[in-house]
């Protein structure tokens, strides 16, 4: 590649434009006081190490990396409950400033790893001095305990290149279900929760 400053340049705008439309959407929650299903959201462009080792582990030659390198552009939205994952994709789906190319449902069919979250692949238009330019952009949600978990599992990945020792790998494998009875509770006292305020409305009203 010989300018990568010039073809990571409309990848740097998106994420900067996405990072604050989609703040803007919690932001937009706490204004009406209702309980936000976005609890923090994030972004980065692939450094161009990873893309090199990416394109080269997958086969994609570098001069196909817009068209078939799907997550140079991301951005991950972090959500306190399971059910949220679903209202924010479905607010995502209502949006016009976006295409959808592609949904990965990580959550009900999770990974071999353990890796649980739900991706979402647009196609984003960026406004340049040349014109409009549309690229990929990958959409990562997922709730706080599927983060923390593919956090903690991508830095020993780096640390063992993908080469886990087998009892690492059996943590991990461990890690991941607690995560996921993590989650499984919290929607339990999320349920009864809302069921206490249902019931305390009702009854003040009556
Ligand atoms: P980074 O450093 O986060 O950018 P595939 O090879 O088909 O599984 P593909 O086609 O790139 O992967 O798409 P996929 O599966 O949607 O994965 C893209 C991104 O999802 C990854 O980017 C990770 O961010 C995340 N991801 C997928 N699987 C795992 C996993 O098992 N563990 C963790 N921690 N994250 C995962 P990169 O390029 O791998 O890494």
């Amino acid at each position: 590649m010989e300018d990568w400053q010039s073809f990571l340049s409309p990848y740097k705008q998106a994420v900067e434009e996405l990072k604050v439309k989609l703040k803007g959407m919690r932001g937009q929650f706490e204004l009406q006081s209702s309980h936000s299903p976005i609890e923090f959201v994030t972004g980065r462009v692939k450094p161009i190490a990873s893309i090199l080792d990416k394109a080269q582990n997958k086969g994609i030659p570098l001069d196909k990396l817009e068209l078939e390198m799907q997550d140079i552009a991301g951005l991950r939205m972090m959500c306190q409950f399971v059910d949220d994952i679903s209202r924010v994709v479905e607010l995502l789906r209502k949006r016009n400033d976006f295409e959808i190319v592609e949904e990965r449902n990580y959550i009900s069919n999770k990974k071999k790893s353990g890796y649980r979250s739900y991706h979402m692949v647009i196609r984003y238009p960026v406004q340049t001095i040349n014109g409009e330019k549309k690229i990929l952009v990958e959409i990562q949600i997922r709730t706080l305990a599927m983060n923390f978990w593919a956090t903690i599992e991508h830095s020993l990945n780096y640390k063992y290149k993908g080469q886990f020792p087998k009892d690492i790998q059996m943590r991990l494998q461990r890690a991941a279900e607690a995560a996921f009875r993590l989650d499984e509770e919290m929607s339990l006292i999320r349920g009864e929760i809302q069921e206490a305020q249902a019931f305390f409305s009702s009854k003040k009203e009556s």
